[in-house]
């Protein structure tokens, strides 16, 4: 693999077995607007480190796997005139090779999370299997990579754009654990609870790290771990406004004809304009909220595999 250009900051970090949180790119080049995407791409990184742990955004820069990005990378990646190329796993050869610019999805940040020797990484929403799979077959690269690799990932569950219950059997059958926060049902992006279930809840930081550090000391394989964490309850949307922006958004991609990685930055795009902004917060807040919390998870953990 092409070696991964790792800050001072995050180096050392890890030299010392100190908290590291690994952070995602797809969410601010494709996933937020220009502008907004940088302020919180800042914050996200403030609230890590007010936590106690070291931030580390992923993307690759001219063809170099990136692990923790400097001020000026960030802009790069938040700048759209540079036009990122939205990377999931099985795209990292070819952006090491062509000398590329990209933004790593969850399948591609956590590859090189693990690669680097970060266990934690917090983003906003994980991809799954969409609705109509069984036609399409468009089902992310991020479950399978959850499946074959051993970081936690924080997130507030899928959003309802997909067909939620399918994702859920498919982690089950792939054996990743999914952990409630302080939640009995999976969350749905930007509301909290979704019509489904989570096999297991827990009720701090502290007992998702054992649960974390048990799971990969005592369980032979090698899968990640889910901690869904709902975003915070100011911040939900609400129940009717999401029901009707679903709807238009799936007729969008019908009418359209949207395919393969183009689906989801087509409808958060449609979420963020249609919304009048309201899906914006959401989405903000719940990042900020799962960075905190990976934080605190990686502090935790630190603490008990130092
Ligand atoms: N879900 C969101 N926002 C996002 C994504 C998912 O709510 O920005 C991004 C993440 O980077 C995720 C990727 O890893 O989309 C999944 O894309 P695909 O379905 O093409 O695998
Ligand atoms: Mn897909």
């Amino acid at each position: 693999m092409s070696t991964p250009s790792i800050t001072e900051e995050v180096e050392s970090a890890l030299a010392g077995n100190r908290p590291v949180v690994a952070l995602e790119s797809t969410i601010l080049s494709h996933g937020l607007p220009p502008g907004r995407n940088r302020e919180v791409a800042a914050r996200i990184e403030d609230v890590v480190r007010a936590a106690g742990a070291v931030p580390a955004t992923i993307a690759v820069l001219g063809g170099v796997p990136k692990v923790g990005l400097t001020a000026e990378e960030l802009d790069r990646v938040c700048d759209p005139a540079n036009d990122l190329v939205k990377l999931s796993r099985r795209d990292l050869g070819a952006a090491f090779a062509l000398k590329r610019d990209g933004a790593t999805t969850v399948a591609g940040t956590a590859a090189l999370a693990h690669a680097a020797g970060i266990g934690v990484f917090a983003t906003g929403g994980l991809g799954g299997v969409h609705r109509g799979a069984r036609e399409t077959w468009d089902v992310s690269a991020d479950l399978d990579v959850l499946a074959t690799t051993p970081v936690l990932v924080v997130c507030s569950g899928v959003k309802s754009i997909l067909d939620v219950g399918a994702t859920l059997e498919l982690l089950e059958t792939r054996s990743v654990p999914v952990l409630g926060y302080r939640a009995d049902r999976f969350p749905a992006f930007y509301r909290r609870e979704s019509a489904f279930g989570v096999p297991w809840r827990v009720e701090s930081a502290a007992e998702a790290a054992a649960v974390v550090a048990a799971h990969r000391s005592g369980v032979p394989g090698s899968s990640g771990v889910l901690l869904a964490n709902p975003v915070p309850a100011a911040f939900e949307m609400p129940a009717d406004l999401h029901e009707r922006l679903l709807a238009e958004g799936l007729e969008l991609l019908r009418s359209r004809g949207v395919r393969g990685k183009e689906v989801t930055p087509v409808l958060l795009e449609h979420f963020h304009t249609a919304s009048g902004g309201v899906s914006l917060d959401s989405n903000e807040e719940l990042v900020v909220s799962n960075a905190a919390l990976a934080a605190e998870v990686a502090v935790e953990l630190a603490a008990l595999e130092g």
